[in-house]
């Protein structure tokens, strides 16, 4: 294989890389053009490199059999008054072989033509073929596979219907970049002065020029006098020499549709903000996660724990009646299996969940809009379907994260040992005032009784156990609200993190991989057309 056809086959390569991440995202029917421009690349590039298949078309009467019988010198076809005259496609070879190529085109109908006569160009098989535009379905359909195979082309027409629409529109503005592997030839010239025929084949190729095909050749000719028949013989004779008709043809296929490809994919350079797009699409999730409620009940939790822990010992009891919210929302406990937890949070209200909807809406829609509209579509179903059951998502998330709640900070044991210790001291001291009051009671000898600044001391031991302890619960209900604050904190933390990690699965990765696809495509594309 020549260079060019290692270039080609990487182009090939990369037009099918285009397909497959554009599988369902792109015009169903642009797709199956490239799917088989691809195929039809691979197959003609694994047949024979020493044939030239030049495919003569037309519509019927224009004279393609009279032309491909002056280009071979002999009688190939069997030119007809009564149209359409040739109903399959004939095939006029010079030298041997080619027979795989004509199976692959479905030429059935085959004649060698001699080197002595008309082109002498081995390697060149020319095929006649039916009417283009024919009223036989068949034969238009015969042409028209021959024409998508063909390497090079040449479209016969006769001065009545050079200018037809159908020819223009529906053969020749589909081969736009096809320059190379194009002729049109102006036939019966004949039949006009010198003059006029000047002035049809200008404007002849004035029609191919604005056909997308300004670089085609376009020749006037007669199959009847001969006129002409040389020059078209020797372009076909120099193309079937050089042997690039076939890969400049499946090169220019290849090119155009995926220029196309390239085209519906739009224009890559407008990115988009991620960070800001998926600091909101969190905040959307994050009311219809219940991550506030969470987050207080933490605050409440801790405060309650703090004071069951360093509260007035002969008061402390009374907070436990108090229900925990944590335990109450099923968050208490560290989880085994996190993936099967439920949390108990009330049900997400109505608004919450749309909104949170709408959050996840906006995003892939800002990520849509910048796509082709089927790409879009699709990125959009994606979403959705993977937001369906949003609610319970985001529950589960929350049920997962481990919320550090079981931790119990030093301070509450050093405050708890030391209110026991000022409530033993206070127990002290009202026993020895019992005894005290017991003695004075049974009016037996007065007991010594130690003081401090005239007040006996087993008064001070209860009376001060009792304030020391009040002011102990006090000042660690302050410190336990700060701490309470700061757990809070750190739950809110580690909560928009689980709904992060639900915000990247069943959002964004999605719609990042969608954009990436996309890329890859239109990358692909891009050098596919080279
Ligand atoms: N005057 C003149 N008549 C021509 C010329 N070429 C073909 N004809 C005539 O035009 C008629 C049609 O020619 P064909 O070669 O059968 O045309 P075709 O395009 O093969 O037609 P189909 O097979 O039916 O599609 C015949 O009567 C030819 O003799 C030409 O250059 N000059
Ligand atoms: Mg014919």
């Amino acid at each position: 294989m020549t260079p060019r056809g290692i270039d080609l086959e990487s182009r090939v390569r990369a037009l099918e890389s285009a397909v497959a991440a554009a599988d369902g995202r792109l015009d169903g029917l642009l797709l199956a053009d490239a799917r088989e421009v691809a195929e039809r690349a691979r197959e003609r590039s694994s047949l024979s490199g020493e044939h030239t298949v030049v495919a003569v078309a037309g519509s019927t009467g224009s004279g393609k059999s009279s032309v491909v019988n002056a280009l071979a010198g002999t009688e190939v076809a069997v030119p007809g008054t009564r149209r359409p005259t040739t109903s399959h496609p004939r095939a006029a070879v010079w030298g041997t072989g080619g027979d795989d190529l004509l199976r692959w085109l479905e030429v059935r109908d085959r004649v060698d033509v001699g080197s002595e006569s008309g082109v002498a160009t081995p390697g060149l098989i020319l095929l006649d073929l039916p009417d283009h535009d024919s009223v036989v379905r068949e034969h238009r359909r015969r042409a028209e596979r021959v024409v998508a195979r063909a390497d090079l082309l040449v479209w016969v027409v006769d001065p009545q219907k050079y200018a037809d629409a159908s020819l223009h529109d529906d053969y020749l503005r589909p081969l736009a970049d096809h320059d190379d592997v194009v002729v049109v030839v102006l036939n019966q010239v004949d039949r006009l002065t010198a003059a006029d025929a000047r002035a049809v084949r200008d404007d002849l190729e004035r029609l191919v020029t604005a056909d997308g095909l300004p670089r085609a050749t376009v020749l006037a000719a007669s199959a009847r006098t001969g006129v002409g028949i040389v020059d078209l013989s020797e372009r076909l004779g120099d193309a079937a020499r050089r042997r690039e008709a076939a890969l400049a043809r499946v090169a220019a296929d290849v090119r155009v549709v995926a220029e196309r490809i390239v085209d519906e994919c739009g224009d890559p350079s407008r990115a988009r903000d991620t960070k800001a797009a998926r600091q909101r699409l969190i905040d959307g999730l994050e009311a219809a996660a219940g991550v506030e409620t969470v987050v207080s009940a933490v605050r409440v939790s801790a405060r309650r724990d703090a004071q069951a822990a360093t509260g007035w010992p002969p008061t402390r009891w009374l907070g436990r009646l108090r229900a925990d919210p944590l335990r109450r929302l099923g968050l208490r406990r560290g989880r085994e299996r996190p993936d099967l937890a439920r949390t108990s949070l009330p049900v997400a209200s109505v608004t919450t969940v749309a909104e949170a909807h709408m959050a996840v809406r906006e995003y892939a829609r800002s990520a849509a809009d910048l796509m082709p509209e089927r790409w879009g579509d699709a990125l959009r179903d994606r979403v959705d379907r993977n937001t369906d059951d949003l609610p319970n998502s985001l529950d589960g998330a929350i049920a997962g994260t481990r919320l550090d709640v079981a931790r119990r900070p030093a301070w509450w044991s050093v405050v708890n040992a030391l209110q026991w210790a000022v409530l033993v001291v206070g127990v002290i001291g009202g026993f020895w005032l019992a005894a005290l009051g017991v003695v004075d009671y049974f009016r037996l000898p007065e007991l010594p009784v130690p003081t401090w600044n005239d007040v006996p001391v087993p008064t001070i031991m209860l009376l001060g156990a009792v304030v020391v302890g009040l002011l102990l619960a006090l000042l660690s209900r302050f410190a336990a609200a700060l701490g309470a604050r700061r757990r809070a904190a750190r739950v809110r933390k580690q909560l928009r993190r689980s709904i992060g990690e639900v915000a990247d699965e069943l959002v964004r990765l999605p719609v990042a991989e969608e954009q990436a696809e996309l890329a890859r495509c239109r990358t692909s594309a891009v050098i596919a057309a080279g």
